[in-house]
């Protein structure tokens, strides 16, 4: 597959080369098609080189075809080499700014003389793109917000993205000899929204050797490149880039290891203060004696000669430190340590709590499977409840719904409920908030659906104060009883609508609307922070797909979970944890 995507890496530069240069509109339109057709295919290109039916694939032509062929061969295209030279260097990382696209960029370079993301900074503060066609201020705004998400992103990957290729290389790990666990640590295992580098950490029994695990593990298939190697520790690149760290640790030291490298260091700092209180000392390989460890013998890269107070798992040496044991979600000091010190730790809301999903999307609008689909997929994960919310009228593109639509849709969504069995359907709707606030379909239309989505899909690059008022305003309308992904912010990609969350969060503990979770990735939207905020004034949360399709549906809302986590939640906080008698309940009091 890695092939394939490496193509359609290449050939979607090569376009937007092509629009910089603005030659041959036609080229780059081929050139981009090529790219969605191998992104999208599971053709085994290698083969069709081979076998020469490369040329038959449908929309693949002669120079697309040399191209494929010369780049399977060698790693790369004469042809693209040559394209990507004719345009200077630095224009090329310009079209990773997200918001930018070649034709800006070809404005930028032809009128402005900027070949790189140094002079486009420059000429910003310096005002000098006022004045081109189609450069008003909110574009300028959108550039540069583009530059700070691009720098904040630099090297980090999505949390997303990174969790298969990390279980992936954990189960090999596992199989390797003489290693008895493995898991992964550092952020992934926090569960943060990106990633900068995988980190695992394995354990060896006593007398396995730790250099032929390292040794096998740089050779595994997937390692792109081998940064280091050495007796119990190896780094490489997999994937185009990613780091992944591995450290061996014997058996006896692999909770205290595994504490350690999932940190976050500022967590780490905290428990070894508190280590140092109860005259201990915490380290990678273990929880000693203070004054006896001082004394202890010591070889880099092994234990201490010494007897540990706490070490082969997490639980043993949280126990010793006199603390509750942390969940990884919770341990970015935010006062975990004090709470778990306290014995005043929440207990964490987990997939299994989830009664029901409250947002998903069916054929009637953009979804891929029916209502029926949709429900019995529900049932068959446990769910007691679904609520049905396609989208509105306002999101074309996505096939949304007038209201004449609407109404028969919730027919047909309350006809399959009578027919199906131990599953309660909600005829609801995503309804649009639009630029001003106001809701797609008027409160008489809302009040003939069960329950209300309201999200913000379009215009999301409001100033503070209209994007605040905007979803104020939602809040406030009749019947809404949600708010869906509502900053509208996609990570590594869109900032999303800048609310003054604060006042968000006070308008919807009065108005007893709930806020969403929305664990579609890359929306993760609230985030953690926003939600623990919102958590804190009493308003309550709803976790949801936001599926379009059964499989999404499946996967439960895993992501928006481990949002949820690491704002302290707990199942009773979020209304599809309810039972359907209490969701109604909460539902009625908006009407
Ligand atoms: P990342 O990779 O940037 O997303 O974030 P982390 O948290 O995975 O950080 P990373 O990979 O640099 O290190 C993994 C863990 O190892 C980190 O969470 C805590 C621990 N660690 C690394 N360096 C230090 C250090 O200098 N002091 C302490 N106390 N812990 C460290
Ligand atoms: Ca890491
Ligand atoms: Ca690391
Ligand atoms: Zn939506």
């Amino acid at each position: 597959m890695s092939l394939n995507h490496d193509l359609e890496r290449l050939f979607r530069s090569a376009a937007a080369v092509m629009e910089i240069k603005g030659e041959s509109v036609f080229k780059a339109i081929a050139f981009s098609k090529v790219a969605r057709l191998i992104g999208d295919s599971t053709i085994d290109i290698k083969a069709a080189v081979e076998d020469g039916s490369v040329g038959d694939i449908e929309g693949v032509g002669k120079s697309s075809r040399t191209i494929i062929e010369e780049f399977v061969r060698t790693g790369r295209s004469t042809d693209i080499d040559e394209l990507m030279a004719s345009v200077p260097a630095g224009l090329i990382p310009l079209l990773d700014i997200p918001g930018l696209g070649p034709k800006t960029i070809k404005l930028l370079w032809k009128e402005r003389g900027i070949t790189g993301q140094g002079e486009l900074v420059a000429a910003i503060s310096e005002g000098k793109l006022e004045g081109l066609a189609g450069m008003g201020a909110k574009k300028i705004q959108t550039i540069k917000e583009g530059i700070d998400l691009l720098a904040a992103s630099k090297g980090r990957i999505g949390l997303a993205d990174a969790l298969p290729i990390a279980t992936a290389l954990v189960d090999e790990v596992r199989k390797l000899a003489g290693v008895t666990h493995a898991e992964y640590a550092g952020s992934l295992r926090r569960w943060r929204e990106t990633i900068g580098d995988i980190d695992i950490v394995a354990a060896l029994k006593a007398k396995g050797d730790s250099a032929a695990v390292t040794h096998a593990f740089v050779s595994l298939p997937m390692v792109e490149k081998i940064l280091g190697e050495g007796p119990t520790k190896a780094s490489v690149l997999v994937d185009g880039g990613l780091q992944v760290d591995l450290r061996i640790v014997p058996e006896l030291n692999f909770g205290a290891a595994l504490l350690y490298f999932t940190g976050s260091k500022d967590h780490n700092v905290k428990i070894r203060g508190r280590a140092l209180d109860k005259g201990l000392t915490l380290n990678e390989w273990g929880l000693y004696n203070l004054a006896d460890h001082e004394k202890a013998e010591k070889h880099t890269g092994q234990p201490p000669v010494l007897k540990p107070v706490a070490s082969k798992t997490e639980a043993d040496v949280y126990k010793a430190l006199g603390l509750r044991f942390v969940e990884p979600e919770l341990r970015e000091a935010r006062g975990e340590v004090e709470l778990a010190l306290a014995d005043k730790l929440p207990k964490l809301i987990t997939v299994d709590d989830l009664r029901g999903d409250l947002h998903t999307h069916t054929t009637a609008s953009d979804g891929e499977h029916t209502i029926e689909e949709m429900a019995e997929a529900a049932k068959a994960l446990g769910f007691t409840y679904l609520a049905i919310t396609d989208h509105s009228k306002s999101q074309q593109l996505a096939n949304g719904l007038t209201a004449e639509r609407l109404l028969k849709h919730v027919a047909a969504i309350r006809k399959v409920g009578e027919k199906i069995k131990g599953i309660t359907l909600l005829a609801g709707c995503e309804v649009d908030i639009l630029v001003d606030g106001r809701l797609d379909f008027e409160e008489a239309v809302l009040r003939e659906l069960d329950i209300v989505v309201a999200s913000p899909h379009v215009s999301l690059k409001q100033d503070a104060d209209k994007a605040t008022d905007r979803i104020l305003r939602a809040i406030d309308t009749p019947c809404v009883n949600i708010i869906g992904h509502p900053t509208g912010r996609l990570i590594n990609a869109r900032a999303g609508l800048p609310l003054e969350i604060n006042k968000v969060i006070e308008r919807a503990a009065a108005a007893n609307v709930a806020l969403e979770i929305n664990s579609g990735w890359p929306r993760l939207d609230l985030n953690d922070v926003n939600a623990r905020a919102a958590l804190a004034r009493g308003v309550k949360l709803s976790i949801n797909t936001d599926a379009h399709s059964t499989m999404s549906l499946q996967r439960k809302a895993a992501l928006g979970i481990s949002v949820a986590r690491r704002a302290g939640t707990t199942a009773d906080e979020v209304i599809n944890t309810f039972t359907i008698a209490a969701l109604k309940k909460f539902i009625a009091l908006k009407r």
